[in-house]
């Protein structure tokens, strides 16, 4: 897909958000004037009653507080992760993926790697405990990971930004108007992301899409239709970091722990012109407990202060008018089922925690010839894919191994059209909720993954990795980066996201998604966050 299929062209989103934003902040540049001063605003007090509360600085909150703000509401994220605005005593915000350290994982004491075999000895190694930035949340048949602190899985994520292609959204989002979001939500979106798309002459010749142009040759050889996949990294930045002229990010092994320069995440692109408004106010290490109707109308919120231990050190009470659920997929989730089965919100509907799935992640590695090297220098971020969706039910992205030196491997995450969806449940007797996710449920998965993985070996006399998931293990079927549903569009909630038994109350993240958005899906959540707000500013406020 090129820029001009999202109806933008980046120089038009440069220039555009430039005046918003202040460049430098697009640029990836060190934290700005404006993060300093949300890091100095008081956190929220107890007491406190706001008009707006949103839980979650994903995604779907920063849309709905910079909506919510520009509309002259004010409003209040609560985030359990850290800001992620502050250096580190090596002068850095976020640590590389090649050296994890206590920023790496939420509350863990040993990195628990997606990838954690290497020529079958395993990677992972000790750290301290802390509230570090990605969560690899253990149910029992899956790892859902997902980013924690001021931005979301924006601080994690490889920031591809894919748009469905138009023939498959009906089974994306049943419930929507295509037209709608093809010609208004899908287009916001991806301005206010920041999305573009590599430069097709520079990813020819640059050291750094080795990996990539071998995944094309392979891709092509077999027949396969070979996509560039947009993404919110500043590509002129990689260019100046392939030229040395820059700070290195992408090109320095920094991704799943955070990017130091280059990727617009939320914290440059939406929260920045939330907090630009001067109506948003942002609460770090605070996480929401509780919801229910206050006596005097609105809701009482409980919300627990965190240090970076984890622990509790105060439990604040605040009353807000309206709720918006922008916790994530599994977050919300976990919150609404919760709340439903102690008696907070009774009276949310029986479809609450219901349809969620893994968009169909599922990893694998091919081994290469020594003719066919992938290159010891490789960026962090993908720019294409293998699309065989249609014939096959798998869309496969060509994935870095950023390890420093030549393995002659080819990655790939797959999303396929897995057809099963999984319950989040109340557990009494742990005071958990769990997810009724099967570890054999990924075979579709697999079988999908196949019909390109299979073809392609075949032709290329090449075959499987078996050393980067276990000790002759092929697939990283146990986990997902993608978690979607658990509070689903027009069933939990109306086709708006309202919780209907409760005015006042709102979903607006990816558990709206009912399990699968056929590519990655933060531009979908995007989007129907876009279309939603929209609409509950013009009807509810
Ligand atoms: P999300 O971004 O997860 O935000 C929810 C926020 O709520 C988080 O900051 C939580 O810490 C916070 N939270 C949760 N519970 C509470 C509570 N009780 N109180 C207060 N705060 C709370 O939700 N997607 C793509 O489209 N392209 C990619 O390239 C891509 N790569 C990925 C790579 C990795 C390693 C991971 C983990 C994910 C990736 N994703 C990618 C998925 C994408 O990041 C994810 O779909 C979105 O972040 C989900 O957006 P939400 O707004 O639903």
């Amino acid at each position: 897909m090129s820029d001009k299929t999202l109806g933008i062209s980046r120089r038009g989103f440069i220039a555009g958000t430039g005046s918003m934003l202040g460049v430098a902040a697009l640029a990836g540049r060190a934290p700005s004037a404006q993060a300093s001063a949300v890091r100095s605003a008081a956190p929220i007090a107890s007491g406190a009653r706001v008009p707006a509360l949103v839980i979650g600085t994903g995604y779907g909150g920063s849309v709905a507080a910079l909506r919510l703000a520009q509309a002259g509401v004010d409003v209040h994220m609560i985030e359990m992760g850290m800001a992620w605005d502050t250096p580190g005593p090596d002068g850095k915000i976020f640590c590389s993926t090649l050296e994890p350290d206590h920023r790496s994982y939420w509350l863990r004491t040993r990195t628990k790697a997606p990838l954690n075999y290497f020529l079958g000895f395993p990677i992972d190694r000790n750290i301290s405990r802390y509230t570090g930035i990605l969560d690899a949340e253990d149910f029992s048949g899956i790892t859902v990971y997902q980013g924690r602190g001021v931005g979301g899985g924006s601080l994690v994520n490889g920031g591809m930004a894919v748009t469905p292609k138009r023939e498959n959204f009906a089974a994306v989002l049943p419930s929507v108007n295509a037209d709608e979001m093809y010609n208004v939500y899908y287009p916001r979106a991806n301005a206010g992301l920041g999305v573009g798309t590599i430069d097709p002459a520079w990813f020819d010749s640059t050291p750094c899409y080795q990996y990539s142009r071998v995944g094309r040759k392979h891709a092509q050889r077999s027949g396969f239709p070979f996509v560039f996949v947009p993404d919110v990294y500043d590509w002129d930045y990689m260019k100046q970091e392939a030229a040395g002229t820059v700070t290195k990010s992408a090109l320095a092994g920094e991704i799943l722990y955070g990017n130091n320069h280059g990727k617009k995440s939320l914290q440059k692109t939406y929260i920045a012109q939330a907090r630009a408004t001067g109506k948003v106010t942002i609460s770090p290490l605070h996480r929401v407990t509780s919801v229910a109707p206050a006596a005097g109308g609105g809701y009482t919120v409980v919300i627990d202060q965190l240090n970076t231990n984890g622990d509790t050190t105060a439990t604040k009470t605040v009353i807000a008018d309206r709720v918006f659920f922008a916790a994530g997929s599994v977050g919300t989730s976990k919150l609404l089922v919760k709340l439903k089965a102690t008696g907070a919100l009774p009276h949310l509907n029986d479809e609450v925690g219901k349809g969620w799935g893994d968009n169909g992640n599922v990893m694998c590695g091919r081994a290469n010839h020594m003719w066919d090297p992938t290159g010891k220098l490789q960026s962090t971020i993908p720019c294409s894919g293998i699309d065989n969706w249609a014939a096959g039910g798998a869309f496969a992205e060509v994935a870095p191994l950023p390890t420093g030196i030549e393995t002659y491997a080819s990655f790939y995450l797959s999303i396929t059209k897995n057809p099963h969806r999984a319950q989040f449940s109340w557990n009494a007797a742990t005071g958990q909720v769990d997810l009724n996710w099967q570890t054999a449920w990924k075979q579709p998965s697999i079988d999908m993954a196949k019909t390109i993985f299979d073809k392609i070996n075949a032709k290329e006399g090449t075959i499987y990795r078996t050393d980067l998931f276990g000790v002759y293990k092929v697939w990283g079927d146990h986990l997902t980066y993608h978690p979607l549903g658990g509070a689903v569009l027009n069933k939990a909630t109306d086709n708006y996201g309202r919780l209907t038994a409760y005015p006042g109350l709102y979903v607006i993240d990816g558990s709206l998604i009912p399990g699968n958005t056929s590519v990655n899906p933060f531009v979908t959540i995007t989007a129907l966050a876009e279309r939603n707000i929209e609409k509950i500013i013009a009807t509810d406020l």
